[in-house]
């Protein structure tokens, strides 16, 4: 057995990491990505736990953040970018603030977002207008006259023609004026969608053809997929085409999302209530990768725990968002008071796996491995490189009674030399070879201590 270099049991809970969901200090819903200055930008909403006074059992959201990322992996909250007392028509206390989008046009960004109208009812949709995507974002005095409803969505075609979507009674598109603020000719419904409820419109042009994607609850007592129709024409009549994602399989209600196209990839970004299982109004975004037929329709796609990006070996590799797994694998919350600290696997016999795909160890040559990991008697995990049966990279073991520490039970770090240095980018298996074994993270590092 390989020599143990170093031990540090985890007296302190360690910050969660993950893939999916992307954001992981904080909900992020109705996620729209768009690329801005070669990066993506993510505008969600932002849902937080009800204040006193407020429905708990209800959507509340105060304002917006923005984030930006350059390789989907790693983001950066640029901070709240418009709160609900800053909307000159809006209820300062409506907690409405729901579904945005954000789009650029002659050197601005307009920030289009729904909001509880003061001294009105329903919703109404406001613009915000800036000179950079972070902000600062300047709300327009009034809302935009004749778009009652939630979830704007802009497309831009290419002669530079605007067109606005949202929900309300259906799906309403019409074209907007030159200054983006105003409808120029009204609105009309979007014909030629499936009957049920839709909301979220999310349009998008693709190789000279419309796409019109949306939330829709196809069932009696179901929940939303996310589903989609084409046209040749940004306003319709669409014909409908199928579902882009099936309904949550823990019936969380809704999902919206974005499509985007980046560095030549198309991605999903949708939302799931990862961090608040027991109430589905506290979300999550998450990005999947999405895939075309040559007839332009779009291939299903399912939801995964690892999502999309490379992930570096020196970083913490959060195994329990892993790609696949064998038997006798579960994940729980490091902490259930507060699910922000994220997940840890449990390999239950001798012989489960799990395998985690897209790790880049090319900016590392020599190593080591440390892992957070808990057993309640001897065992071991190894690391193969590809499958549960390729290439051996390290052996894992736990002795649970040192001389110096009983750690039956109790988080620990451990690190181990590696047997093999992967080269390029690599998928990970960890495989459980002895007793039950938990683990929430790996990191490979050049040198054995912290
Ligand atoms: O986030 C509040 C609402 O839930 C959105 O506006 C809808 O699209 C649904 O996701």
């Amino acid at each position: 057995m390989k020599r143990l270099l170093c031990i540090t049991i985890c007296l302190l809970s360690m910050g969660a990491g993950a893939q999916n969901p992307i954001i992981r200090d904080q909900f992020t819903a109705d996620p729209t990505a768009r690329v801005f200055n070669n990066k993506v930008y993510l505008f969600p909403s932002h849902d937080i736990p009800a204040p006193a006074g407020q429905r708990q059992d209800w959507f509340c959201m105060e304002d917006y953040h923005v984030f930006s990322s350059e390789n989907l992996t790693d983001w950066t909250d640029h901070g709240v970018i418009l709160s609900q007392e800053n909307v000159p028509w809006g209820k300062p206390d409506g907690y409405s603030m729901w579904a945005p989008d954000c789009v650029a046009k002659d050197g601005k960004y307009y920030f289009y977002y729904p909001n509880a109208p003061r001294g009105g009812r329903g919703f109404a949709v406001g613009v915000a207008i800036a000179e950079h995507p972070e902000g600062p974002y300047t709300p327009e005095k009034e809302s935009i006259r004749g778009v009652m409803g939630i979830d704007p969505c802009v497309l831009i075609d290419d002669d530079g023609a605007a067109y606005l979507y949202w929900s309300g009674m259906g799906i309403r598109g019409g074209r907007l004026k030159e200054n983006m603020t105003e409808l120029k000719d009204g609105s009309l419904q979007m014909e030629g969608l499936p009957e049920g409820f839709k909301e979220g419109p999310f349009a998008f042009k693709r190789d000279g053809r419309y796409y019109l994607t949306f939330p829709w609850v196809r069932k009696e007592n179901g929940t939303e997929t996310l589903a989609y129709a084409m046209s040749d024409s940004p306003l319709g009549p669409w014909q409908f085409k199928g579902i882009i994602m099936a309904e949550h399989d823990n019936r969380c209600w809704t999902n919206h999302h974005s499509l985007v196209q980046y560095k030549g990839e198309w991605y999903l970004f949708y939302h799931r209530n990862h961090y608040s299982p027991g109430m589905d109004k506290r979300r999550s975004a998450c990005i999947e990768k999405v895939s075309f037929n040559a007839d332009g329709t779009i291939q299903e796609v399912k939801q995964t725990l690892r999502g999309v990006g490379l992930t570096q070996a020196t970083s913490k590799i959060e195994v329990d968002r892993y790609s696949s797994a064998g038997d006798g694998v579960s994940i729980e919350f490091n902490d259930s008071t507060d699910t922000f600290q994220g997940w840890h696997a449990t390999l239950a016999n001798k012989g489960s796996w799990l395998r985690y795909n897209d790790v880049d160890f090319s900016s590392i040559s020599a190593g080591y491995v440390s892992a957070k990991i808990k057993a309640n008697a001897n065992t071991y995990l190894t690391i193969h490189e590809g499958s549960a049966e390729g290439k051996l990279i390290a052996k894992l073991a736990i002795n649970v009674e040192t001389q110096r520490y009983d750690l039956r039970g109790k988080w620990v770090i451990l690190t181990y030399a590696l047997d093999e240095m992967p080269r390029g980018t690599t998928d990970l298996s960890i495989v459980c070879e002895g007793a039950e074994i938990s683990i929430d993270w790996m990191q490979i590092k050049t040198a054995p201590l912290p």
